[in-house]
């Protein structure tokens, strides 16, 4: 038997595997499937751009190419894009290769799309990244307040932990305040349909009864936090009557939620995209983390903690794959970090400004800057915003695709190269609960497939590089990252035995957090509106069986069963209004784009549209072609749960 950490969410399941590939474990659906889509359309063998088509070539050739383009641009005009579902090891050595090695800080990650407002918040408020709890403290939880996820479909195992607490703990409770009722709201006591995009006068709302009632905890704030008059005098804004107006919901609804953070029941709150994805999502969180502080809800009293998607997206953060980040969540911008790391690296010249994100980066290629992108482990011509705009740039600059499957971004490459996946080459992952596990090595790869890691420490070696990139295994590259940890909140320098949880059962247990004043920061959480002028409000999101752009969830066609025909959700009484019924086929249309959507009738807030975002080409223009690459002002998040579209029935 070895085992698998599961590839897919960030619960960090473990995948118990027999006699090849019989898998077991206490697992939800898509990691049972992985056997069928193993080797079915993967990457074979490093491909090169002649013309309209590729040419197969070998890694000789593929390496050559590469040294040839990266010695001729200068650093500045090559961008590295990486992916939170990438083994720790291979987030290191990009991120050495990048800003260590060539001295350039472009490089970002999908996670940019996905926990970077979470990511901002906690470091605003608590001073350092990292959820201040674990999954043990579900199991003493007796409220649950989910805003803005689905539990039950994106993280399934955890979802199951919450209802077995259900069971067993008569008192428990559980809310969800989604516009959407989706499955994790069908199976909670109750459920507030909330207009998109207005979570943080939600939770204003929330700190203002608090207040009134004379039910903050003063104590707590006194003596551990600062900022509250500010936050206060922002939530003072929103009386409940003025709030509910905002959001479409009840004043009832608040004033629940204010009894709920307020009674002596511990209270998990947890969040996902619905709060993190949007223009004003570092704020939404920042809402959320003012209520605990405002509550003293931290600890044997309660947590905030923020569901992380990927798989390693954690384990990104500590090795730093930002465009500001260093290993050990050390800072480009902060000399101390700089000369840790040269030190530590024996090298000069870690440049101090951080790079540009993602998106930034998608503008400066169409501007001629940025003149190579290098895409390892994600699948920006599907998943990025405004794809018009991301594809129009794929096509211009200079991209290499490092990836297991053929997908829709290597369409646009120019050079491709084969990764070896789960199973096929080993390493260490975080889950969002900070527990670092092995994932073993149990499967053959195709003939020509690489680790990633292999694939930047070969390249390395063959541009000069062969004292920094002395690795033969993976492992060794884990032992130097774990030595860059050392003292920090993140320290893993003294273990050796895994699963290991980094930070302890809670982060904070002494009430000392790692801001400049020792306590944890309140923030004015500001309200501001997105756009408004379209017809509705098209949310975009996930499905149970399907794993983002389905590369290989959508090799089995048991689990592209529920997924298909790609469809959208609309409330029943708009739909009736347009004419619409069950299954007529409708386009979709914004001012960036259109796809067109198979309607089902949902629960969903009047006004508002739901759709998943991962079907691939072969099933119509993307929804991303749709979305607008707006951004939250502090984390630089797009704002991908609400774009303003129009309907009309074909
Ligand atoms: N099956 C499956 N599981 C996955 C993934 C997958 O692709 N498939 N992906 C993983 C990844 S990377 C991630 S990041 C997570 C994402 O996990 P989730 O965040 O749970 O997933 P989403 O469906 O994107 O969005 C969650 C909910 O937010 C709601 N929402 C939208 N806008 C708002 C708003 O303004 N306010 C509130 N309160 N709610 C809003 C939507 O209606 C939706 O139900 O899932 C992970 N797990
Ligand atoms: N409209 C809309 N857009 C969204 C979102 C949304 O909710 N709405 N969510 C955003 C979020 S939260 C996320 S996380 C992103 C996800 O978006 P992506 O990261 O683009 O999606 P994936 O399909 O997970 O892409 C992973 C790629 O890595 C490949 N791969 C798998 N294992 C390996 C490996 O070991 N090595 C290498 N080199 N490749 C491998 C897979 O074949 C696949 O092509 O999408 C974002 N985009
Ligand atoms: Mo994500």
């Amino acid at each position: 038997m070895s085992e698998l950490v599961c590839p897919y969410c960030g619960v960090g399941c473990s995948i118990k595997v027999y006699e090849g590939f019989k898998l077991k474990g206490r697992l939800c659906k898509k990691p049972l499937k992985i056997p069928e889509a193993l080797y079915k359309g993967r990457l074979e063998t490093p491909f090169y751009r002649k013309g309209n088509s590729f040419k197969a070539v070998d890694w000789e050739t593929a390496y050559t190419i590469l040294k040839e383009k990266l010695t001729e641009l200068s650093p500045e005009e090559i961008f590295f894009y990486l992916s939170g579902q990438l083994t720790t090891e291979a987030i290191y050595v990009v991120n050495k290769f990048a800003k260590g090695f060539l001295k350039t800080n472009n490089v970002d990650s999908n996670s940019r799309l996905c926990v970077s407002s979470s990511a901002v918040a906690y470091k605003m408020v608590f001073g350092s990244d990292g959820p201040p709890c674990c999954y043990d403290d579900i199991e003493s939880g007796e409220v649950f307040f989910i805003i803005g996820a689905n539990p039950a479909v994106s993280f399934p195992m955890l979802f199951r932990r919450i209802l077995n607490r259900r069971l067993k703990a008569k008192n428990t409770f559980i809310v969800t305040v989604d516009p959407l009722e989706t499955e994790t709201a069908r199976k909670s006591d109750v459920h507030i349909p909330i207009k998109a995009g207005t979570d943080t006068v939600f939770l204003n709302a929330v700190l203002y009864l608090l207040y009134k009632k004379g039910r903050v905890n003063w104590e707590f704030i006194n003596k551990h936090t600062i900022g509250f008059e500010k936050a206060l005098a922002e939530a003072l804004k929103f009386p409940p009557s003025v709030a509910s107006k905002i959001c479409g919901v009840t004043q009832k609804d608040i004033n629940l939620v204010a009894d709920l953070f307020s009674s002596k029941r511990k209270l998990i709150s947890l969040w996902c995209l619905g709060l993190n994805q949007s223009f004003n999502g570092t704020m939404k969180v920042i809402s959320l983390l003012n209520l605990h502080l405002a509550t003293g809800k931290l600890n044997e009293k309660g947590c905030p903690f923020s569901l992380t998607g990927q798989s390693n997206s954690m384990g990104g953060r500590e090795v730093g794959y930002t465009p500001f980040g260093l290993p050990g969540f050390r800072n480009v911008e902060i000399e101390e970090d700089r000369k840790f790391m040269e030190e530590f690296w024996d090298i000069e010249g870690i440049k101090p400004c951080k790079g540009p994100t993602i998106l930034s980066a998608i503008d400066l290629i169409l501007e001629g800057k940025i003149k190579l992108l290098w895409v390892i482990c994600t699948n920006p011509a599907i998943s990025l915003p405004n794809l018009n705009k991301v594809r129009k740039a794929l096509r211009e600059v200079f991209l290499v695709v490092q990836d297991a499957y053929w997908n829709d971004t290597a369409k646009f490459a120019d050079l491709i190269l084969p990764a070896c996946q789960v199973g096929e080459r080993e390493g260490f992952k975080t889950s969002m609960d900070r527990k670092i596990s092995f994932s073993h090595k149990v499967w053959k790869a195709p003939p020509c497939a690489k680790p990633d890691w292999l694939i930047f420490t070969e390249l390395a070696r063959k541009m000069g590089g062969e004292k920094l990139f002395p690795y033969k295994s993976s492992l060794q590259i884990f032992e130097e990252f774990s030595l860059t940890t050392q003292g920090r909140i993140c320290d893993i320098s003294r273990f050796n035995s895994f699963p290991l949880q980094w930070g302890g059962r809670w982060l904070y247990e002494d009430l000392i957090f790692k801001t400049p004043s020792g306590k944890a920061e309140f923030y004015p959480a500001e309200f501001y509106t997105s756009e408004a002028d379209g017809e509705f409000i098209l949310i975009t999101g996930r499905v149970a069986d399907q794993w983002h752009s389905m590369t290989r969830t959508g090799k089995s066609k048991s689990l592209l069963k529920s997924a298909l025909p790609p469809f959208v959700i609309m409330n029943p009484e708009d739909a009736l209004q347009k004419g619409i019924e069950e299954w007529d086929r409708v386009r979709i249309t914004s001012k960036n784009g259109w796809t067109e959507r198979f309607v089902r009738y949902g629960k969903i807030v009047k006004g508002h549209l739901f759709t998943p975002f991962g079907y691939p080409d072969e099933f119509g223009p993307p929804v991303n072609f749709l979305t607008s690459d707006r951004y939250d002002p502090f984390s630089e998040e797009p704002d991908l749960k609400y774009t303003c579209v129009r309907v009309e029935k074909i």
